[in-house]
């Protein structure tokens, strides 16, 4: 029988690989396991949830019915504070950073960057969704209540980054700057399991995400790249194709596997894009990156960028090698003239 690894096994291991771990990192990463483990939990019955919430304001449980990004929220801040190991976080549903001023946290060595469920306008019609996290050594001293500065830090200085897709089935996808492992949930031991280790993105890639509703406010090198990927190619036939969800981590983990790009530029009305940079762009260039793929803003490298604000956002290329070379090119020329 083949070896299983759960995802604390692997934590473990490869803690043994870094002379100066104390295991405080492998605690917290223990305890987004849990929390992603809970989120799935009510994830997985959303629909059930909503047609029994329906007789009521109680669910199932008898609780009054949360939405599920809070729920995901709240359960992800609960975890982060019970390891003792993270001092502050950054949440997409919080307009400021929540501080954990108290006990063990307020010595937490690590800040926490996510998005607690991204994509979650698409639960009702059952479409994948995913949770996306970032992870950084505080700046401030221990002991002191950590500071928004604390969060200003470029994407090059993540410790960690990762991503949960509750679709087909569960998978957490995380690099702590060591290659990029996939561990697919077995819900009969509930556990996350080794699935998918040292993941490599295609340096090359077919596929070409993008929202072309918005087609009339893209810069004219976006609308020059979506008209070459749709032209013919006399060698290989009809060489791309169109892939696009709308929920981030099912984007770009599609394209992570197969090879690909994900672009989501900036735009006449909105000249900053719509993705976070904090704990969306950053997270998932960092793993782009460690896969072996590049991510920018069309100009400048993700991970390179200062933040300014913990919700700024930023335009968003990201993907094969290959894939994200050819649209700069086009972006330089066309943008320019
Ligand atoms: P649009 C989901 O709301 C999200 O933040 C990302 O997950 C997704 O990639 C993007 O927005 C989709 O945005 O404008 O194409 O619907």
């Amino acid at each position: 029988m083949n070896k299983v690894t759960t995802l604390n096994q692997f934590i473990i291991e490869q803690q043994a690989h870094v002379p100066q771990a104390t295991g405080g990192f492998s605690g917290l990463l223990h305890h987004v396991g849990i929390a992603a483990k809970k989120v799935n939990r009510e994830v997985n019955k959303a629909g059930l949830v909503d047609i029994l919430g329906r007789a009521g304001v109680e669910n199932i449980q008898g609780e009054d019915q949360q939405k599920l990004d809070v729920y995901a929220n709240e359960t992800f801040i609960g975890e982060l504070k019970a390891s003792g190991e993270c001092c502050a976080v950054a949440s997409e549903e919080n307009q400021d950073i929540i501080v954990f001023d108290e006990g063990l946290s307020r010595d937490g060595k690590y800040i926490f960057c996510m998005d607690p469920l991204d994509g979650s306008s698409n639960i009702d019609v059952n479409v994948s969704i995913g949770t996306i996290f970032s992870v950084y050594r505080r700046k401030s001293p221990l002991g002191e209540v950590a500071k928004l500065d604390d969060f200003l830090q470029k994407g090059c200085k993540q410790v960690a980054a990762g991503y949960v897709i509750y679709g087909s089935s569960t998978m957490l996808v995380y690099t702590a700057g060591n290659g990029v492992n996939g561990f697919t949930l077995d819900p009969s031991i509930g556990e996350f399991c080794l699935s998918h280790p040292d993941i490599k993105t295609p340096e090359d890639g077919t596929i070409y995400s993008i929202n072309e509703g918005n087609y009339e406010k893209f810069p004219v090198g976006v609308k020059k790249y979506i008209k070459y990927c749709q032209e013919t190619d006399k060698k290989t036939d009809r060489p791309y194709t169109s892939r696009y969800i709308g929920s981030l981590v099912a984007d770009f983990h599609r394209n992570l596997l197969k090879g690909g790009i994900f672009i989501y530029p900036e735009t006449k009305t909105h000249p900053n894009g719509k993705l976070r940079l904090l704990y969306e762009c950053n997270p998932i260039a960092f793993i782009a990156e460690q896969a072996g793929g590049v991510a920018s803003d069309g100009e400048r490298r993700i991970l390179e960028l200062m933040p300014e604000s913990i919700h700024q956002r930023i335009p968003f290329y990201v993907g094969s090698k290959n894939m994200m070379r050819k649209i700069t090119e086009f972006l330089k020329f066309f943008n320019n003239i």
